[in-house]
């Protein structure tokens, strides 16, 4: 008797509402590794060894507390390898009153909570995710009736309702968006701040050895392993991040390095979006760095909008949207994700090292994911249900209500235009300014046609033309498209064939060859 109340992996905080009131004397914990959320896409490495440790940690945590944790084990005998199968066995084992679980972040195991209601012998309570600063239902009334859902207007709204740099209900400083003076191109020879490293202690080095046997032929390498699993490293992390970058954390937001790959992102989202962090204690520990002159106002706005803005936005947008808002697709892209999103074996310099970065952390910051393996999907026409699950296996920070939206609807606008109002569709150029990547490629970036030519060149035109039927009436499309018409047949066609002959050339699969592609 008492309480079973279910925690997901991505949970971990005391303070989540399905632990709110939980009587120590009566209640027990549920917490389970499953085989189907570890494989239902094959997640990086590093991602499922994350989880697992910080599960583990949170579990002793709990029990150092005096709370009875049941916790089942991926390798237990008779695991069933589902949150369903496991849930039920528990229910078997402990008897309890009832169960209390807090809304998950993915739809797809929303659907199954909505089965527990039903097939379980005892009442079940699913209460709403108190992790975000919107209410889900906030964000649906907000979204109700527009068609376009603009980041900046809910940001705005969000500010004004929590009072973050804020000054008698005004914008701190006067303005609410300070990106203007953001985005500068890096110094040369400019050092970065070193990332804070964890040393895997015990517990992480188990679960790093059980993904290593149990999940060997994922994606991803486990040697670099080095996040914070606990909500001790976490804070720690946070801590470092507010004295060592936030301070410069605006100034080269867009930046892209080799051999940088973290410069002065945070790197909290794991944390962040596993529960170990709140959105709202980052974003008051940023504020107050401002409000102590510890950190300039343009960072400081920069990252809160980030969390604020963005995360919170995202993540209302997915639940308002779902489970219609995966399946449009509406500049009918379909090619096939290339073998070098895996391999990173590609003549592209600026993608091969944006692959193995992610190969070696499970991460990459915003504009390698935005700029470089986006902006290829979407110029070279990818599947958008492919590209998705790329994403959402590669990263250490990436579910569903996250992952969803920045791709379908930011990078590939595969939405129509829900997030954006124009596809972020750039040539070569953008990645010459913004990093060093292109003087080490093999393509010439100024070059604009033929095979020394840099393939976002001529693919960007191509993708114009490709997309000319749905894009060309759109407002913001106007000035690309007036240059287009300006082109000439002559330069059209060279188009055309420098694009069709590289993206003729992509294998989808090793050894894969034209005949078996088609
Ligand atoms: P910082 O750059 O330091 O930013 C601070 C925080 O802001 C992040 O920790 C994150 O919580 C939040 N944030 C910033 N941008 C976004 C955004 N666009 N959406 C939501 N939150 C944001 N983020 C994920 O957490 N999971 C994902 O699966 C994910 N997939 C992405 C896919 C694409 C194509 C793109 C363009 C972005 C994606 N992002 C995702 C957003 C962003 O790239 C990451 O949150 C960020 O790189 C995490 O690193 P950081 O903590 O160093 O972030
Ligand atoms: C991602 C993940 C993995 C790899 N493993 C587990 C697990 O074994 N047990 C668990 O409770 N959660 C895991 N997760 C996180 C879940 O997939 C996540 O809670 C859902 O996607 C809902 O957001
Ligand atoms: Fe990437 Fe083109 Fe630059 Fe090469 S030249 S790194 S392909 S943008």
């Amino acid at each position: 008797s008492g309480t079973l109340r279910f925690v997901l992996g991505d949970q971990l905080t005391r303070r989540v509402s399905s632990l709110v009131d939980l009587d120590a004397e009566r209640d027990v914990v549920l917490i389970v590794e499953v085989r189907d959320e570890a494989t239902y896409v094959r997640h990086h490495k590093q991602k499922i060894a994350f989880l697992f440790a910080a599960m583990r940690h949170f579990a002793a945590e709990l029990e150092a507390e005096g709370v009875t944790v049941d916790y089942v084990r991926l390798t237990d005998a008779d695991n069933t390898g589902s949150f369903t199968g496991e849930l039920e066995r528990a229910v078997a084992r402990n008897r309890p009153e009832r169960v209390v679980v807090t809304e998950p972040g993915e739809w797809r195991v929303w659907e199954m909570m909505q089965d527990w209601r039903e097939t379980l012998a005892v009442p079940v309570e699913i209460r709403a995710d108190n992790r975000f600063l919107c209410p889900r239902e906030e964000f649906a009334q907000w979204a109700e009736g527009r068609r376009h859902l603009r980041m900046e207007t809910f940001y705005r709204g969000m500010r004004r309702r929590t009072g973050l740099l804020m000054d008698d209900g005004e914008p701190a400083g006067g303005r609410w968006n300070y990106d203007p003076e953001n985005r500068k191109r890096l110094p040369r020879g400019h050092r970065p701040p070193d990332r804070i490293g964890f040393q895997p202690d015990a517990v992480t080095r188990e679960a790093i050895a059980l993904v290593d046997a149990e999940f060997g032929d994922h994606f991803g390498d486990l040697t670099g392993f080095s996040w914070p699993v606990t909500r001790a490293d976490a804070l720690a992390a946070l801590r470092h991040f507010l004295a060592e970058a936030l301070p410069t954390f605006g100034d080269y937001q867009d930046a892209m390095k080799t051999g940088a790959p973290f410069l002065y992102h945070a790197l909290l989202s794991p944390a962040l979006n596993a529960g170990l962090l709140t959105a709202e204690e980052v974003c008051w520990a940023a504020e107050r760095a401002y409000r102590d002159g510890a950190a300039p106002l343009h960072c400081v706005e920069g990252f809160i909008r980030q969390i604020l803005g963005w995360r919170e936005y995202v993540r209302g947008l997915y639940w308002a949207r779902m489970p219609a808002y995966r399946d449009s697709n509406a500049l009918g892209a379909g090619r096939d994700l290339p073998w070098f999103y895996w391999s990173g074996e590609t003549a592209l310099n600026c993608v091969a090292q944006v692959v193995a970065e992610t190969r070696a952390h499970a991460y990459a910051h915003h504009i390698q994911r935005l700029m470089v393996t986006g902006n290829f999907a979407l110029i070279a026409g990818l599947d958008p249900t492919q590209v998705e699950e790329w994403y959402l296996i590669v990263f250490a920070d990436a579910y569903e209500w996250v992952e969803l939206p920045n791709v379908h609807g930011m990078v590939l606008w595969a939405d129509g235009g829900v997030m954006g109002p124009k596809p972020y569709a750039a040539s070569g150029a953008y990645i010459d300014r913004m990093s060093d990547y292109c003087a080490s490629c093999a393509y010439d970036v100024k070059v604009k046609a033929g095979p020394e030519a840099c393939p976002f060149n001529y693919l960007y035109w191509n993708f114009l033309i490709e997309n000319e039927d749905r894009l060309a009436g759109n407002q913001r499309m106007a000035m690309p498209y007036r240059t287009l018409r300006g082109l000439g047949d002559k330069r059209r066609a060279e188009i055309r064939r420098d694009a069709t002959a590289f993206l003729d050339s992509l294998k989808a699969r090793p050894g894969a060859d034209q005949s078996d592609d088609q």
